[in-house]
């Protein structure tokens, strides 16, 4: 986020950053008073009333915390390989990384987003980004475990996604970057004749949460950027902000924000889905890949698509609109009721705020102000409710508390400020240090927020820690918003740089959450399901241990046989059947990495021997006092 805001700030004026550098120094001196401290303090042996799911920006991963504690409770990894669990090094999750261009073993992670039923989080999958090799990605929030990933075809940039349907019907993105489609070598200035954009929709299955490339719609070759969809009456419409409406190939502030508006494109999904069942798509040869977490076997499977299903909104009436947008928007917001939707210009001094109901009366009446691509431009007056004036400097995004009111960060002037939704009056304003990105509140984009706490994440840390080289943590501060007036309570650093987050109240996790694995359904071809089924098998240079893990022994230990050259599969099954007992496997000289076994699972670590020796092994998990006898030999013969 910080360079596309440098070609910004450049272009704006320098006075505005040297104004909130200037802020810096004075405010730091804020000390907060024992009451904050209180707020945000959850006693030891007490939990969390939240659970905040952050994104990891550039570390393509997901991190969870306790809210108000700040306290960081797991870190989930989902688009890189974590040496801290062994995902995508174990045999059984290499395949999580398979995308069209081969193995991608680290991308960037920008949007959260919870499972939904009627407009609520029902705590059971997150989905979430991967921005450079576009994929969206579903945690299950009963294991906190990665157990899908669709690549989506022919975009490039996948940051506008992954926005989800108030029922969890689709999971809606753009393309970031337009590009030729089909791919195809042509120079860089033919952008206008040759970029086009793709909006997609993944429909997710309703019981199992399996994701599909329903449909793309085929648009204009401007930049995507984000999105919500409408709720209560607006559901069943998308709303994407986009930008560089000039299709200018270098984004460069004098290119791409030429225009005094952007556009943000309205999609009607219903009539998508009509024209879809009448057959008006047309099919596209492409590839990409979907991986899945076989739940029985708990080991991932890869599959190629080929084809997808392209809907041309010229083909398609009534399907898409556009809406003048002041100057490069960013946020695309939708508040709680689904009749108000904000669109945050970050250069314009105001922000635009649209009426649902005079969006759909313009439509009805045609009251456009020309079109683009053969797609009607809603007048902007026609579908405008209100402008928030001169709310500050750098608008960004915003959420809601569900008592009318709203909070939108503001990057350059570094502060969230609280406003009237109907009214736009603005109520209050509280700085935040520094330069803040999104803002969550617990549910604040649900049709029922828990409106007690917001969580600003900050692009820049300077000040705020202890320095730690020229790499600082990101900061996020908690405000209690519960009052009139907004009142910072926390600052906690977090991991890799949180774009995005949601929050949701943790009993809506918590009873679900699962303990170990059951033993009598590991359904894995090479598990161990007891002590005395351990085995070693040669077949030519492959060799599979069937190795059980159970406090306070590895069987079995001691191992002999092995030849310079074989490729040995380490399967390993934890036979614990307890909550928090898993087991680790290392040897000594794998190159390959290490494991982490979950209780009643089973894990598979491959050792390629290239010299002869004895060579020792061990459990990595402090798992009982005798964790450090929990180890063993294997000699290695030459060929
Ligand atoms: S975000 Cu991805 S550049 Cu404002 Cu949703 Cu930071
Ligand atoms: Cu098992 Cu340490």
């Amino acid at each position: 986020m910080k360079t596309h805001y440098l070609n910004y700030v450049a272009g704006l004026s320098l006075i505005f950053l040297m104004a909130s550098c200037g802020n810096q120094g004075s405010e730091t001196s804020q000390v907060l008073g024992g009451s904050a401290a209180e707020q945000a303090y959850v006693a030891p042996g007490e939990y969390d009333e939240f659970y905040a799911f952050m994104s990891g920006g550039y570390s393509g991963q997901i991190t969870a915390y306790g809210l108000p504690s700040g306290r960081l409770l797991k870190e989930i990894p989902v688009f890189s390989k974590y040496p801290e669990n062994g995902y995508g090094y174990s045999e059984e999750t290499k395949a999580m990384f398979n995308t069209s261009y081969g193995e991608v073993p680290w991308d960037d992670s920008h949007h959260i987003e919870l499972s939904q039923t009627d407009g609520e989080f029902d705590g059971r999958w997150l989905f979430v980004n991967g921005n450079n090799t576009p994929r969206i990605a579903r945690v299950d929030l009963k294991t906190f475990e990665t157990v899908e990933i669709l690549e989506i075809p022919d975009v490039a940039g996948l940051h506008c996604a992954p926005f989800i349907t108030e029922n969890s019907e689709y999971l809606v993105s753009g393309t970031r970057f337009s590009v030729p489609i089909p791919q195809k070598d042509v120079p860089i200035d033919t952008y206008k004749k040759n970029f086009k954009g793709l909006i997609n929709y993944v429909s997710v299955d309703p019981e199992h949460g399996h994701m599909e490339l329903a449909f793309q719609i085929e648009m204009p070759g401007f930049n995507y950027d984000l999105a919500r969809n409408g709720k209560g009456k607006s559901h069943g419409w998308s709303f994407l902000t986009t930008y560089n409406s000039e299709q200018e190939h270098s984004l460069l502030e004098v290119n791409a924000s030429q225009k005094d508006k952007d556009l943000m494109a309205v999609i009607n999904w219903k009539k998508a889905e009509q024209y879809m069942k009448e057959g008006k798509f047309t099919e596209r040869e492409t590839s990409y890949f979907h991986n899945l977490m076989n739940e029985e076997t708990s080991i991932a499977e890869s599959e190629e698509k080929t084809l997808t299903k392209i809907l041309d909104p010229k083909e398609c009436p009534d399907m898409v609109y556009f809406i003048p947008v002041p100057k490069s928007p960013h946020g695309c917001d939708v508040d709680p009721t689904g009749e108000y939707i904000v669109g945050n210009g970050k250069l314009s001094a105001d922000m635009s705020v649209y009426s649902f109901d005079k969006i759909m009366k313009a439509i009805e009446e045609k009251n456009f102000d020309g079109e683009f691509d053969g797609i009607p431009i809603i007048s902007y007056e026609a579908a405008l409710d209100g402008i928030v004036k001169k709310p500050g400097l750098g608008p960004l995004h915003t959420e809601f508390d569900g008592r009318g009111n709203a909070y939108t960060t503001f990057f350059i002037s570094s502060e969230v400020v609280k406003w009237d939704v109907a009214s736009k009056e603005i109520l209050d304003r509280q700085s935040t240090f520094y330069s803040p990105g999104h803002l969550v509140i617990p549910g604040g984009e649900t049709k029922k927020p828990d409106g007690k706490y917001l969580v600003a994440m900050n692009k820049i840390t300077k000040d705020r820690y202890l320095p730690t080289g020229p790499e600082l943590a990101h900061s996020a501060q908690l405000f209690d918003i519960s009052g009139d007036k907004m009142k910072l309570i926390l600052d906690f650093p977090t991991k890799g740089e949180p774009h995005y987050a949601q929050a949701i109240a943790a009993d809506k996790i918590q009873p679900n959450s699962v303990k170990f694995y059951d033993i009598e359904k590991n359904k894995h071809p090479y598990a161990t399901l007891g002590e005395s089924k351990t085995r070693v098998e040669r077949d030519g240079d492959e060799v599979h241990v069937y190795m059980t893990a159970i406090r306070s022994h590895l069987a079995p230990d001691n191992i002999e046989g092995f030849k310079v050259g074989d490729k040995v599969y380490f399967h390993l099954t934890n036979l614990e059947q307890d909550w928090d007992v898993p087991h680790g496997f290392a040897i000594q000289g794998a190159t390959n990495a290490e494991l982490l076994v979950m209780p009643g699972q089973t894990r598979t670590l491959l050792w390629e021997p290239k010299r002869p020796g004895v060579f020792a092994f061990y459990c990595t998990d402090f798992c009982s006092a005798l964790h450090q006898e929990m180890s063993g030999y294997a000699r290695v013969s030459p060929k």
